[in-house]
C-alpha cells in the first residue's frame, strides 16, 4: 500500500513562481530552471540576477569597471579608453610611448 499525496502542478497554480526561469513540475514539488545569467534563490523560490561583478575579482580586467544588470553585466572603461575585443578589458585610445630623446611620455592619436 502506498501513501500517495495528490499531485499538484505548482507551475500551473503559481504562474509567477519561476520568474526569469522555466518552472518544471516534479512529483510532489517543482523546480526552477533559471535563465542564463540568473541563479535560483532558495528563500524566495525565484530566479534572481546573478551579480557577476561580485564574483571573485569580477569579470572585468584592469581599469574596466563592472556594471551589473539583470541577466547581464557590462564592463565600462574610463575616458580615453575603449573596450578591447574580449569586452572585458580596456585599451587606451591613444598609443603612449616613451620619447627617448626627451625622456618624457608622449601620446599620439
Ligand atoms: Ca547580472
Amino acid at each position: 500500500m502506498t501513501n500517495q499525496t495528490e499531485e499538484i502542478d505548482e507551475c500551473q497554480l503559481m504562474p509567477n513562481m519561476c520568474k526569469h526561469g522555466t518552472c518544471l513540475n516534479t512529483p510532489g514539488s517543482f523546480e526552477c530552471l533559471c535563465d542564463r545569467g540568473f541563479i535560483y534563490d532558495e528563500n524566495s523560490h525565484q530566479c534572481i540576477d546573478d551579480n557577476e561583478c561580485l564574483k571573485g575579482t569580477g569579470p572585468c580586467r584592469g581599469n574596466a569597471q563592472c556594471v551589473n544588470s539583470p541577466g547581464h553585466f557590462e564592463c565600462q572603461c574610463p575616458d580615453g579608453y575603449a573596450l578591447d575585443n574580449s569586452m572585458r578589458g580596456c585599451i587606451g585610445m591613444y598609443n603612449t610611448y616613451l620619447d627617448i630623446s626627451t625622456g618624457m611620455s608622449r601620446s599620439k592619436y
